[in-house]
């Protein structure tokens, strides 16, 4: 048996998607409707019953869930691929802090900023609480760009799964920044041979 990613295109499966490419590994790829919002078969709630996208099937049956989880299983499982730092470096350390910082603070902006119904029971708070999630998520934004050193990635001049997870996030955030390196490093993953594909087919040209 091979993987099996749920997905839905333009979603955070696109991080997933790149790292089975990366990791040269074959996978059946389930599409879901591609509208945020769209209901979710039954079949998918019985296998990830938070209902979100992406969900991997690995080749023994087991679920997994959470991108950053399936990001680092990944890396542990095709060392020689690269796709993280060696476990146990100070590399893979700095990967982990900024890896699961931009999972709990911006993307969890992001979820917020696209379903602010869902952190307010105040029907007069939506839009408040949604100006309030762009901001918070512009802040971790800034701080992920301070943790970015010479360039253009995250570690440096090598990719690893952060970068495309970050992007991903970049792109998506709807406030103002003034973020360079994040707009290199965004520029830098759309250019990746092998992970540029994956980005096009996820999110055209932005
Ligand atoms: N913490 C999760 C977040 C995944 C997530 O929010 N996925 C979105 C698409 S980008 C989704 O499926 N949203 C549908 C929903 O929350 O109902 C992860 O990192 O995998």
């Amino acid at each position: 048996m091979t993987y099996r990613l749920y997905n839905r295109t333009g979603s955070g499966g696109f991080v997933v998607e790149a790292a089975l490419v990366l990791a040269d590994v074959e996978f059946e790829l389930i599409e879901h409707e591609s509208k945020p919002g769209t209901p979710l078969p039954q079949e998918f709630r019985e296998t990830n019953p938070w209902g979100q996208f992406p969900t991997l099937i690995l080749p023994d049956g087991t679920t997994m869930t959470e991108s950053t989880a399936i990001l680092i299983h990944l890396a542990a499982c095709y060392p020689e691929k690269q796709l993280a730092p060696a476990p146990g470096t100070t590399a893979h350390a700095i990967f982990l802090r900024w890896l699961i910082f931009a999972s709990v603070n911006a993307y969890e902006g992001i979820l917020r900023t696209g379903y602010p119904t869902r952190f307010t029971s105040d029907p007069n708070a939506v839009e408040a609480t949604q100006s309030a999630a762009i901001a918070r998520t512009g802040e971790a934004l800034e701080v992920l760009e301070s943790a970015i050193g010479e360039g253009p990635f995250l570690l440096g001049n090598t990719l690893c799964v952060a970068d495309p997870f970050i992007a991903m996030l970049f792109i998506w955030f709807r406030g103002e920044i003034d973020t360079p390196r994040l707009t290199a490093l965004t520029q830098s993953v759309r250019n990746h041979p092998v992970v540029g594909p994956v980005w096009r087919r996820h999110f055209g040209d932005r």
